[in-house]
């Protein structure tokens, strides 16, 4: 949910106009929006490249999963493995826009340990992919676009360990 909805939603349960202290965020929000969009923009535009630099990072540091017995052996478990990256940076273009962690922890994180144990996905492996989908993210951007998403991928990895 985005702060804008949230603090309606807040300030209309007690019937009250929204405060200074509750309109500052919300001017920085607005502030902040040519950016955040800029940023997604440039991760959309070049999510294929991000996620398949990732990718080639994680096999490099783990090839035990894309070995025979691996949970990512094979073409179509490879594929699959890279598509679950693709959902998290999609996740985390998410949170940009809404200036809010809640996609990236409801859609992605809550549940996702135990969905990855039942799948036999080494979650600490996914979390390697994340952070070289960072790496790949940040390296074309502006030191300022890319502190606003680094915090975004950044709480992402914590969630899944
Ligand atoms: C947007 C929220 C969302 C997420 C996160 C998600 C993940 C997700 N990943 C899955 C499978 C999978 N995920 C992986 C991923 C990997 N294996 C590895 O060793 C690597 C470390 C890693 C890649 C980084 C693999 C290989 C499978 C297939 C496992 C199998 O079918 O046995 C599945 C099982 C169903 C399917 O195959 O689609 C789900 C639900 N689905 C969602 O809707």
């Amino acid at each position: 949910m985005s702060l804008i909805v949230k603090s309606i939603l807040n300030a209309d349960a007690e019937a009250r106009y929204l405060t200074p202290g509750e309109l500052e965020p919300i001017k920085n929000f607005v502030k902040s929006g040519e950016r955040r969009l800029r940023v997604v923009q440039s991760l959309t535009e070049n999510r294929d490249r991000i996620v398949k630099q990732a990718g080639n990072q994680m096999f490099q540091k783990r090839p035990d999963i894309v070995s025979p017995g691996g949970n990512a052996y094979g073409q179509e478990m490879t594929a699959t493995c890279l598509r679950d990256l693709d959902y998290y940076l999609r996740l985390v273009t998410y949170s940009v826009v809404a200036g809010d962690t809640t996609p990236i922890q409801e859609i992605g994180v809550i549940g996702a340990r135990e969905m990855y144990r039942s799948l036999g996905t080494p979650i600490e492996a996914v979390a390697e992919g994340i952070r070289g989908m960072k790496n790949a993210a940040t390296s074309m951007m502006s030191a300022e676009d890319s502190n606003e998403v680094s915090a975004y991928f950044d709480y992402l990895i914590a969630g899944l360990q």
